[in-house]
């Protein structure tokens, strides 16, 4: 996809978000919050940032994603279905017996899907060790990397980080979700992490804070990544958890809820009026 136009790149987040509820609806309850809050961050990615084949999945020069916090599942498979890379009805599977699409994203499992993640912090050294050996390699292809902030409780993100700035991975991007909440609560009530920006910057990465659901921000801080160099890159995403669905933003533990009926109709045909709004 090559969306240069911003409007197609918030018509396509609406959309994503859509396929996510979608998901979720149909097993009847899911991670919803922490799949919504990176629904425009994969819409820029996948809409204009990264190379990608969704006829061949496994091209090794193409760019990679780990969504290191694994439960936002369901806005991965949103995006990698309406890109083609599997059959939009599959998602009506997810969580279920025999799918394609587990809760937790598997590359093992799901066409387009870089990294098997779930198990928080894990992903972040996988993500370090597909950037090295693309750099290993001599390939042009990037890797990004979406972790939580309640995930960063993890000493293994660190660790990761301090291994990615030492072997110069320039050709990393650490997307933080600092959406402010985790399972059970707020992630500065449960282990505050204080300054990420400076704490990236201290672990020699190069380091920006972005409104993460503007799309134009994000753009602005993605294409600046693409220089590559020296030094990993950290963008920042000051998130809501649950953006784009205010019913479902306003309630703080919003990280698993049920979608009924109802909710499912009515938050799908808002998304879908903004959707063809920004498609004008
Ligand atoms: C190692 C590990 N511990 C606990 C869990 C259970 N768990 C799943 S999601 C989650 C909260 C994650 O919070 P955050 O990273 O902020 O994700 P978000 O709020 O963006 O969904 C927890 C504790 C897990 N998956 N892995």
């Amino acid at each position: 996809m090559n969306l240069e136009n911003m409007n197609e790149i918030k018509a396509f987040a609406a959309k994503i978000r859509i396929a996510t509820i979608e998901a979720i609806h149909a097993i009847g309850q899911g991670h919803i919050g922490g799949a919504l809050s990176i629904a425009d961050v994969l819409a820029v990615l996948y809409g204009r940032e990264m190379r990608y084949d969704p006829k061949n999945p496994k091209w090794p020069d193409r760019d990679k994603l780990v969504t290191s916090k694994g439960h936002a599942g369901p806005a991965v498979y949103g995006t990698l279905a309406l890109l083609g890379f599997f059959p939009y009805e599959e998602l009506k599977t997810m969580n279920r017996p025999g799918t394609n699409l587990p809760s937790h994203t598997d590359r093992n499992k799901t066409p387009g899907v870089d990294m098997t993640t779930g198990s928080l912090g894990q992903g972040t050294s996988l993500a370090a060790g597909l950037a090295l050996g693309d750099k290993l390699k001599g390939r042009p292809s990037r890797t990004f990397l979406i972790v939580g902030d309640g995930e960063s409780n993890e000493g293994q993100c660190w660790e990761a980080f301090a291994f990615a700035a030492a072997k110069k991975l320039g050709n990393l991007v650490v997307l933080l979700d600092w959406n402010k909440r985790q399972l059970d609560g707020y992630t500065d009530d449960v282990l505050p992490m204080g300054d990420y920006v400076k704490k990236f910057e201290a672990f020699g990465f190069d380091t920006v804070k972005v409104n993460g659901n503007d799309v134009e921000e994000l753009a602005a801080a993605l294409e600046r990544t693409r220089k590559g160099g020296d030094k990993p890159y950290a963008i920042v995403m000051d998130t809501v958890k649950g953006a784009g669905v205010p019913e479902v933003a306003e309630k703080k533990m919003n990280h698993s809820l049920p979608v009924n009926d109802e909710q499912y109709e009515r938050w799908t045909a808002q998304l879908r009026a903004e959707a063809e709004a920004w498609e004008g």
